[in-house]
C-alpha cells in the first residue's frame, strides 16, 4: 500500500528511488511475471532492482476497471495472473473491445509516456494480480528504451506490406518485441530441416532461398528483398525449415521470437496463411519446368 512506501533519495536530484517492502516471494513472483516481457530486456541490475523494488502488488476481481480511458496516468501495470479485457471508445461511440490481456502481459505504458489521457479502458474479467510501477520510476527507468526502439522501428514497420492493415500501436508493440541480427555474405540465416524459432523481417539487404529436393539436389529458387519476410513457415506448421535462407551481401534482419510471432501478429496471420499458397503454387510450376 502507499502509505508503507518508503523514499530513499539517490544522486539524480529529480528522482528519489521508491522502495515498497516485500517478501522474497513477492520477488520471485515478479521475476516470472516480468521475465517474457520485452519492455524489461536489457536492464542492468541496479535498474532490475530499482523497478522490483518500486512495485506494489494489485489485486482486481472480476469487473473491476484498473483504467478509465481519458483518465490521469497513475501507474504502469504488468499481469502475473488472470485476465482482463481492452475497449476503447472513440468520439463518443459505446466502448468496443478491441483486444485481451493475461499472465506476462503489460499495459498502461502510453499516458505516463506521452503525458496524455489513458488511451483506453482495461477491464479485469477474473481475479487477477497485478504489479504497479510508479509514473517516475517508469519514466526514468522504462520509458527511454521503451520509446528509443519504437522510434527506431516506426518507419520501418509502416513501410513493410505484410503490417500496413495493423493499428499504428500494434505496429508499436511489435517494435518492443524486435532484435535486429545482422549478417554477413553468404552466411546461413536459417537451415532447411532445422527446428524453427524465429521470424525475420528484413530491415536492409538481400537474402536468397535455397532448397535442396529429395534427390539432394540444391538450388537456389529465390530471392528476398527489404520489407520482405521468412521462417514464418516451421513456426505456423510445426514442421522443419521448409528452405534454407543465405545472407546475399550484408542483410540486416529484425525478428520475432515464436511466441511474440504468435501473439503480435495474430492479426495478419490470415494473410501470412494465404501468402503461403504462392510457395506451392511455385513448387508445383518446380516439378512442371523440372
Ligand atoms: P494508456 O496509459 O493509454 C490504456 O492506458 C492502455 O491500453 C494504453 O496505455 C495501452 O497500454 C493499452 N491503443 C491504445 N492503447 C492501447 C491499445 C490501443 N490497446 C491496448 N492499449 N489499440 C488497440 C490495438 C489492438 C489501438 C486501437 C486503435
Ligand atoms: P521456414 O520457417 O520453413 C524457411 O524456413 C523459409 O523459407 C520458409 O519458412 C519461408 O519463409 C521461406 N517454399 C518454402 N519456403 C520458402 C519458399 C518456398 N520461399 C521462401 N521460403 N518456395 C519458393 C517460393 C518462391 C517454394 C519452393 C518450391
Amino acid at each position: 500500500s502507499v502509505s508503507a512506501e518508503s523514499m530513499a533519495p539517490t544522486s539524480d536530484k529529480n528522482y528519489v528511488k521508491v522502495i515498497i517492502p516485500k517478501t522474497q516471494e513477492q520477488r520471485n513472483r515478479i521475476q516470472v511475471s516480468i521475465s517474457n516481457n520485452f519492455l524489461f530486456k536489457n536492464l542492468d541490475e541496479e535498474q532490475y532492482t530499482d523497478v522490483v523494488n518500486a512495485m506494489s502488488e494489485k489485486r482486481a476481481v472480476n469487473g473491476d476497471i484498473v483504467i478509465k480511458q481519458g483518465g490521469v496516468g497513475d501507474f504502469f501495470y504488468v499481469v502475473e495472473t488472470g485476465t482482463l479485457d481492452i475497449f476503447i471508445s472513440k468520439n463518443g461511440n459505446p466502448p468496443i473491445k478491441v483486444g485481451d490481456y493475461g499472465p506476462g502481459a503489460s499495459f498502461g505504458e502510453l499516458a505516463l509516456m506521452y503525458n496524455a489521457p489513458r488511451a483506453a479502458t482495461i477491464v479485469a474479467t477474473s481475479d487477477c494480480i497485478l504489479w504497479a510501477l510508479d509514473r517516475i520510476t517508469f519514466r526514468k527507468i522504462l520509458m527511454e528504451n521503451t520509446s528509443r526502439k519504437r522510434k527506431m522501428y516506426e518507419i520501418f514497420l509502416e513501410e513493410v506490406p505484410l503490417l500496413t492493415s495493423l493499428e499504428p500501436y500494434e505496429r508499436h508493440k511489435i517494435a518492443d518485441a524486435l532484435e535486429s541480427v545482422t549478417y554477413n555474405d553468404s552466411e546461413v540465416i536459417i537451415k532447411q530441416g532445422d527446428v524453427g524459432e524465429n521470424f525475420y523481417l528484413i530491415e536492409s539487404g538481400e537474402a536468397s532461398v535455397w532448397q535442396e529436393d529429395d534427390e539432394g539436389v540444391v538450388r537456389e529458387i529465390s530471392t528476398l528483398h527489404k520489407g520482405e519476410y521468412f521462417g514464418e513457415l516451421a513456426l505456423l506448421t510445426d514442421k522443419p525449415r521448409a528452405a534454407t535462407i543465405k545472407a546475399k551481401g550484408k542483410i540486416k534482419c529484425a525478428t520475432l521470437g515464436k511466441k511474440a510471432f504468435t501473439r503480435l501478429l495474430g492479426p495478419v496471420v490470415d494473410i501470412i496463411k494465404r501468402n503461403t499458397a504462392n510457395y506451392a503454387i511455385i513448387s508445383q510450376n518446380h516439378q512442371i519446368v523440372f
